[in-house]
């Protein structure tokens, strides 16, 4: 049997083993830091640039045994993602596309709706001001993107579940696919276990302010337990189907899954 690597392809080993240490409830983090690892050799392979991946790889696995809660926290998609004080967020934050900014879509309200397709009881399209009318919250989570950075960011919106629940959505179908407006198309497919999570957000704002069009104007999708990839931005349709439709990059050959 191939043995499981606790390492995510391209993604910053220290951070994932920061992020491991600081998903410990603090009495357990203060017993695996006094049963064996010492802080300072923590310390020094979490920040360390050099760390090599067998290091990274036998650190993750000793964190992880220690407490299936870090491992529940990295695998599970159902644990929630660490949360962070607005003193941690990153500025300014990084924007990112497979084009340049000045080739982002620029959408007008007016003229936008968010299409709902699919499984679901009422398939009435979205203005702008109907879904900004929805019950709303934030959250500062970490976003962690294959290519190699991460930042952290304050999102503002509806928690999907709800929206799923408002719209009748059949949520026994597999998954949530979403639809943007980029000009060679961006989609993304949502498994639906992670759609339902309590932390997976429809975004209208970031740090407080309408969504700029840098991060994805007027809808985004926010979804911190998975890499940034499965964060769609000018989110267009969204369809709730048990068909795997694909994705920009998952048609690429990246795992759907990809929980971060
Ligand atoms: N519509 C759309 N959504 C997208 C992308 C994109 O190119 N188009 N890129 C994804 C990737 S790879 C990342 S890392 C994040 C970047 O989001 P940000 O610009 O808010 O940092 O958006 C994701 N969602
Ligand atoms: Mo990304």
């Amino acid at each position: 049997m191939a043995k499981r690597s606790f390492l995510i392809p391209g993604v910053d080993k220290r951070l994932l083993i920061k992020d491991s240490i600081k998903a410990m409830p603090d009495l357990t983090r203060r017993r695996f830091i006094s049963g064996g690892a010492s802080l300072g050799a923590l310390t020094l392979l979490a920040g360390c640039d050099v760390i090599d991946s067998d290091s990274a790889e036998g650190l993750l696995k000793k964190v992880s045994k220690f407490n299936d809660a870090v491992q529940s926290w990295m695998f599970n998609p159902d644990a929630l993602a660490p949360t962070f004080p607005d003193s941690a967020i990153t500025k300014p934050f990084p924007f990112n596309a497979y084009y340049t900014l000045d080739e982002a879509p620029e959408i007008d309200a007016a003229d936008w709706k968010l299409e709902v397709r699919g499984l679901v009881d009422n398939k009435k399209s979205w203005t702008l001001d109907e879904l900004h009318a929805l019950p709303q919250v934030t959250q500062v989570t970490r976003h962690i993107c294959v290519e190699g950075w991460s930042a952290i960011g304050s999102w503002t919106g509806t928690p999907l579940r709800d929206f799923l629940k408002l719209i009748g959505a059949d949520t026994r179908a597999k998954y949530v696919w979403f639809n943007c407006a980029d000009k060679d198309g961006y989609n993304s497919p949502l498994d639906m276990r992670t759609a339902l999570h309590p932390q997976t957000q429809m975004t209208f704002k970031f740090a407080d302010q309408i969504l700029p069009r840098a991060y994805g104007y007027p809808m985004k999708i926010r979804v911190p337990t998975k890499l940034g990839f499965k964060n769609p931005k000018y989110v267009v349709a969204m369809e709730v189907t048990n068909d795997y439709k694909g994705g920009y990059w998952e048609d690429q050959g990246y795992n759907s899954f990809s929980g971060s």
